[in-house]
């Protein structure tokens, strides 16, 4: 199967300019993009299959919050999500949403691709990501809770804003604080370098599962050695 086949491109056709338009001036105003119903719903229970299989193998990273994560080199070459993420064609669709010339897949091993699996009591505390661009992938939600919120592009590369940071982490800015959808199939695209975000704690027997897919506007881009080890237990192989 090809990846584009898991994409509901009558609902989102990945050419069309006026689209790219569209989301582009949503991107510009709102600084996240939500696209729902974009993995297409009769895959979907295939893709939850290959997280559940993949979440066997994850690390339980216990530093900001509990969550499991999958890093890219544990993903098999013939994994649907691998897949999706390896392929240009969203690569290049994700590049006309956010206005960019051209995107890379983030350089780092363990990084560019992550699968996210939360279950009962864990959560996510506020953080930045250290690639510019992250588009998620939800695959399926918790009961209740594992809420993704978003306190988007807070900073910038001139400016830590680092007061209306601290507020924002002391729940103290709800007002700058969006509560993201999370139906299974969504597809969002988010600046995680400038955008203060976290998940809240996931309530109920049912795994939520997220794939996150990197990108940069520089080639060779890679998080830190501390990030890889609180995140993925190592450094890669
Ligand atoms: O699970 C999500 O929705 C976002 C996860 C996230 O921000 C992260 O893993 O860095």
């Amino acid at each position: 199967m090809t990846p584009e086949a898991l994409i509901d491109t009558d609902r989102w056709p990945l050419d069309n300019t006026a689209l790219h338009e569209q989301l582009h001036s949503i991107f510009c105003a709102e600084n996240v993009v939500v696209l729902p119903g974009f993995i297409r719903h009769e895959y979907i229970d295939e893709l939850v299959r290959e997280s559940e299989e993949l979440m066997t193998v994850s690390y339980r990273s216990e530093v900001n919050g509990k969550v499991n994560v999958v890093a890219y080199d544990q993903f098999p070459a013939d994994s649907l999500l691998r897949a999706l993420y390896e392929w240009d064609g969203l690569m290049n669709f994700v590049g006309k949403v956010l206005g960019e010339a051209k995107l890379f897949r983030y350089a780092d091993e363990l990084g560019a691709l992550n699968l996210s699996s939360m279950i009962d009591g864990d959560d996510l505390g506020w953080h930045f990501d250290q690639t510019d661009f992250v588009v998620s992938v939800a695959l399926q939600p918790s009961i209740s809770g594992g809420e993704f919120k978003n306190a988007a592009r807070i900073r910038s590369a001139d400016n830590d804003n680092e007061d209306i940071v601290r507020a924002v982490r002391n729940g103290e800015r709800p007002d700058l604080v969006r509560v993201e959808p999370m139906t299974p199939g969504t597809l969002m695209v988010f600046n995680g370098r400038w955008s203060l975000h976290q998940v809240s704690p996931i309530v109920g027997d049912v795994t939520r599962h997220v794939a996150l897919l990197a990108y940069d506007t520089k080639p060779g881009t890679e998080s830190n050695q501390e990030l890889k080890f609180t995140r993925y237990g190592r450094t890669p192989a």
